[in-house]
């Protein structure tokens, strides 16, 4: 989540018992050193670098994660097979997102050590598959760990990732209201605001599809594309858009990316608080079908 997971809020989801990402977007190498570098002074705990595949300092980032010895990385936006040996070669665990079953087995054969299966819930760039067909065609594809993410928002979610096959979740919306979270306050206003079909997608004539919480921006980018305006005067109108809501606050002309879980979203709670309320929620959840399923 760039611009939104940063070191504080990656520090304090591996101080909770996850495992902390920090977003690294399109930033330079030099910032996600220092990201890094912070974290490190926040958490003893590992914790990863999400690597977004399409920006253009790709290589450097790489490059620095691999300096600064980061636990585990993930990418997303694309296919990083040529990056694997390297990574792997210096210690780091590489788990890239996908939303596909032949990315999925593509991956595993460059070595890959787990897959996050990404369903089309999810906030930023999405795939077609719901998470709910994606992942169980994930897991029955591959042999390495599989973990779920798009529309998880509770235990009731971690639970049923987990009777898909998944071992483990990734979740991004929810901690976009997590206490420790720099994501600008209109941001987390807004998701606490927001309603169930308050997300759309925009941008699938452009081949980014990105799942965004309605605003001004997102109104534009429709009618830009409904208007079969070129690509590249419609991929202008993003540039920047990102960091103007997450950072600046700017909520109406900024590119609000967020889950289809927002509307869920209603409060905000320390990081280690969300993990607890997430373990201890499906831990019941499957206790109580445990007993249903005894009961016949
Ligand atoms: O990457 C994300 N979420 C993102 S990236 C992003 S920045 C961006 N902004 C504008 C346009 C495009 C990107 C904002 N949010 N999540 C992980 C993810 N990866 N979701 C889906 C995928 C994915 C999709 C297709 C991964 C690989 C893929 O196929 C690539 C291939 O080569 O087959």
């Amino acid at each position: 989540m760039a611009w939104v997971s940063t070191a504080e809020l990656a520090a304090a989801v591996s101080e909770g018992g996850g495992l902390g990402i920090i977003g690294s977007g399109q930033a330079p190498g030099q910032w996600v050193r220092e990201q890094v570098r912070k974290a490190k002074v926040l958490t003893g705990k590992p914790f990863g670098v999400n690597v977004m595949l399409l920006s253009p300092y790709v290589d450097e980032v790489m490059e620095i994660i691999r300096e600064e010895r980061v636990a585990v990385v993930t990418t997303g936006a694309g296919n990083p097979g040529k990056y694997v040996p390297a990574l792997q070669a210096a210690g780091i665990r590489v788990i890239p997102v996908v939303a596909s079953v032949a990315l999925a087995k593509r991956l595993v054969r460059s070595g890959v050590d787990a897959l996050i299966a990404e369903g089309t819930e999810s906030g930023g760039h999405v795939g077609e598959l719901t998470t709910m067909a994606l992942v169980p065609q994930i897991v029955e594809a591959v042999e390495v760990p599989v973990i779920a993410a798009g529309g998880i928002y509770d235990g009731r979610g971690l639970a049923a990732a987990l009777a898909l096959g998944a071992l483990g979740v990734q979740m991004g919306t929810r901690f976009m209201c997590a206490r420790e979270c720099t994501v600008h306050e209109n941001v987390k206003q807004m998701v606490i605001k927001s309603k169930d079909r308050d997300t759309v997608v925009t941008g699938r004539s452009t081949g980014h599809p990105v799942r965004v919480l309605y605003n001004k921006l997102a109104k534009r980018f429709i009618e830009l594309e409904e208007s079969c305006s070129p690509v590249d005067e419609i991929m202008k109108s993003g540039v920047g858009s990102l960091k103007a809501a997450m950072v600046e606050g700017d909520v109406e002309m900024g590119s609000v990316m967020a889950g289809q879980v927002s509307a869920m979203v209603r409060n905000i709670q320390p990081a280690a608080e969300i993990i607890c309320e997430v373990v201890d929620g499906a831990v019941k959840v499957m206790s109580d079908l445990g007993r249903m399923a005894g009961d016949r």
